[in-house]
């Protein structure tokens, strides 16, 4: 599925695009229950532990920003976090013996779909080593007008910025404050069932969607079977390693010099990372509204 060449460019760029894993049929499917959720949600108007909402969202114009935890609400995505594609790709990075961790399914709806501000997954889940990424499944095309996801290459190696405001964990950096040189950032386009790999230290954000046309990205989280979180460990062992994707596990965590910074005191508004974000003072990336003045 990848080849020396791609380890070689993610252990340099952190961050890697694979075309063709997953097969038209698998994203026909994916559409069509994710398709399900979105109508679902017109009979909230609230977050829910499954649906996150844009603002404006009403139930007669669904805008639906999130589904929490896929692999958890529908067979279909859960099938999915054991893709024998994705699992070779994360192998050939890791080696045999691999974890899952987590799920979400970020939709940006053609002409509103929200932003997300800069940030390092590891600021959200330190573990006692780096050998975590999240996969991301294109579910739609990735265009250079739909939001892709901006990644800073090479950021993987660097420091763990500040993702605090106010004294309390934001999920964001706020760009005005750290030494990051936005300008170097790489857009993540590809077909649909194309997939990313992004280094769990990588710096990465994205922005609203102000395309005709939908984008819809699956991400799951996978971690090294020896990476142990260093907050919200595990309090039962069965749950835990029910949750191994391939090879065999351990009870001993291998332990390298990684830098952490905790995110605590957590953040005021919680949720989802949108949330989270609501509190960062100063943003980089522009709402599709204030795009569209911008454009008048
Ligand atoms: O949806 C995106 O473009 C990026 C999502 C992301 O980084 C996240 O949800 O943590």
């Amino acid at each position: 599925m990848i080849n020396d060449l791609d380890v070689a460019r993610y252990q340099r760029d952190g961050y890697i695009v694979v075309p063709d894993v997953l097969s038209a049929q698998d994203i026909q499917e994916l559409r069509r229950v994710t398709d399900e959720f979105v109508e679902a949600s017109r009979q909230t108007l609230q977050h829910t532990d499954v649906f996150d909402l844009e603002p404006g969202h009403t139930a007669l114009q669904p805008r639906l920003r999130r589904i929490k935890t896929p692999h958890a609400q529908h067979p279909t995505y859960a099938r999915l976090v054991r893709h024998p594609g994705i699992i070779a790709v994360l192998q050939k990075l890791w080696g045999p013996n691999i974890r899952f961790d987590m799920s979400k399914l970020n939709l940006k709806a053609a002409g509103f779909g929200s932003p997300v501000e800069w940030h390092q997954d590891w600021a959200f889940y330190p573990h006692t080593n780096d050998d975590l990424a999240a996969v991301g499944i294109m579910v739609d095309d990735f265009t250079t007008d739909n939001g892709s996801m901006l990644v800073i290459p090479g950021s993987h190696t660097g420091p763990i910025h500040d993702h605090h405001a106010k004294g309390n964990f934001v999920g964001g950096i706020d760009p005005s404050k750290v030494d990051v040189d936005f300008s170097k950032a790489v857009m993540c386009t590809g077909k649909a069932g194309s997939i990313t790999v992004h280094h769990v230290r990588l710096v990465h954000g994205s922005s609203a969607n102000v395309s005709g046309k939908p984008r819809r990205f699956l991400l799951h989280q996978y971690r090294a079977a020896d990476a142990w979180p260093l907050i919200h460990p595990p309090t039962a062992w069965e749950p835990w390693t029910a949750q191994l994707v391939s090879g065999t596990d351990t009870l001993e965590p291998r332990m390298t010099a990684v830098p952490v910074r905790l995110p605590y005191p957590a953040a005021p508004s919680q949720g989802s990372i949108y949330e989270n974000q609501r509190d960062l003072g100063t943003r980089f990336f522009k709402d599709a509204e204030e795009l569209a003045g911008t454009a008048s």
